[in-house]
């Protein structure tokens, strides 16, 4: 059995019991799946141990150098080395360290954007857009007049020509690109274009993709966009925590901010604190800047364009087997399967695959028939696997495992057989993070 991260003896087995216990479960959980949520990933040693060290403690509401609270010193060097390795990562002018996860650092970009009621244009939710993207249940659709667009219906890629048209005839103030479900590469020189001609910001969301730009495996669109924002904890392989990137002048100042003493830069900063956050988390902010100092490394380089290839190469493996991929194939690490024609839903499929220690979500597809508590797709990414080490030639075998629940859904002899294989597969691979493993 894999050594659980909390040795028997540690002070959390000592002080609660029960907590411990769950902690040693998720261990054997991880250590014995295939973790295939596009989204999750498997953070090293050094960042769970920044994440739980006594950074945690300290409070420190404002920016390096003006403070409310005293005591402040180092975490000022903290979060301006996190702050300078983002930058130099990214190429970027302005980084932000503080947002709690990446939807408080979309929030953020709407306070120092917009005004409630603007209009913006965000990629549709069920076509791979992201919920504060302007979807009607988040904030972003409730309290900003939202027009989404989506992919074009047969290619189910972004469709940038209606795009285009439809921004000339809405004139949004903001345009997101970016999503949780789209698997080909964005167009941001198309985007940047399109923004330009109707005056409207370009404001990119990596959340999936960070580490994947960092590897140079697909374009950074910090060159093109206002503001870039996202998550720490996915491709990028950080704490579960969120940054935002932008020019530190506001190119639309004297358009949309004439009043405004601030420029971008500033209105970002005010927007993360004081106006929607209190105290960073600095334990959050350490674990974030060895994930950076990891991220710029020739071996992360390499990793980034690994997880590509075995997407490319699971994808190929699946259809081989007869499943049929949104978009046809990936060019990141995002594969969504298209169930449209399978007798049972995303969600049906998705429950049986975690029963054989497959571990997956489901997701709506373009023109999904099905309710979207059930969905008619599955996401699948290969950014967690690749930390443990699997190549192109483990790609066959798990969309082998995955064919072989699809044949016997409701066979638990099945699921248990597989289950079994799954957990002997994954033992042969180190995870990053589960020492001993
Ligand atoms: N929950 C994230 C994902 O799974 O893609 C998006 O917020």
């Amino acid at each position: 059995m894999a050594k659980s991260s909390a040795p028997t003896g540690s002070a959390l087995s000592r002080a609660d019991r029960r907590v411990y216990e769950l902690l040693k479960r998720q261990v054997q959980q991880e250590r014995t799946t295939l973790k295939l949520i596009a989204s999750e990933n498997f953070a090293s040693s050094a960042v769970l141990e920044a994440t739980g060290s006594i950074f945690t403690n300290k409070y420190a509401e404002g920016y390096p150098g003006a403070r409310y609270y005293e005591g402040n010193e180092i975490v000022d060097q903290l979060e301006n080395l996190a702050v300078e390795r983002l930058k130099a990562l990214f190429g970027s002018e302005h980084a932000n360290v503080q947002p709690y996860s990446g939807s408080p650092a979309n929030q953020a970009v709407y306070r120092a954007l917009l005004r409630p009621g603007d209009k913006v244009m965000g990629l549709a939710l069920p076509e791979g857009g992201h919920l504060t993207h302007g979807w009607g249940v988040n904030f972003s659709g409730t309290d900003y007049q939202s027009v989404p667009y989506g992919v074009h219906e047969k290619t189910q890629q972004i469709d940038y020509d209606r795009l285009r048209d439809t921004a000339k005839r809405e004139r949004p103030k903001l345009i997101w690109v970016g999503g949780t479900a789209y698997p080909r590469i964005f167009d941001y020189t198309a985007m940047a274009e399109i923004a330009l001609e109707v005056e409207a910001y370009l404001v990119a969301d990596i959340a999936h993709i960070s580490g994947l730009i960092v590897a140079g495996a697909h374009p950074n669109p910090v060159p093109c966009c206002d503001v870039v924002t996202s998550t720490s904890h996915k491709s990028i392989r950080g704490p579960r925590g969120g940054f935002i990137l932008s020019n530190k002048e506001d190119r639309y100042q004297a358009l949309y901010h004439p009043k405004s003493k601030h420029n971008l830069a500033r209105r970002i900063d005010r927007a993360v604190f004081p106006q929607l956050q209190g105290g960073p988390h600095m334990n959050t902010i350490a674990a974030l800047a060895v994930a950076l100092q990891e991220a710029a490394t020739p071996s992360f380089r390499a990793y980034g364009q690994q997880i590509v290839k075995n997407a490319k190469a699971l994808a190929q493996a699946l259809q081989d087997r007869g499943f049929d991929l949104v978009t046809g194939g990936t060019d990141n690490h995002i594969l969504i399967l298209d169930l449209r024609d399978r007798p049972l839903s995303g969600k049906a499929y998705a429950e049986r695959m975690a029963k054989a220690g497959i571990i997956t979500n489901f997701n709506m597809v373009p023109g999904d028939p099905r309710d979207p508590a059930v969905t008619s797709g599955i996401r699948l990414g290969t950014p967690a696997v690749t930390s443990m080490g699997m190549r192109e030639e483990q790609m066959d075998q798990i969309a082998a495992f995955i064919a072989t629940v699809f044949t016997h859904p409701d066979d638990p002899d099945v699921h248990s057989c597989v289950r079994r294989a799954v957990a002997d597969f994954c033992s042969s691979f180190q995870v990053p993070g589960i020492p001993g493993s």
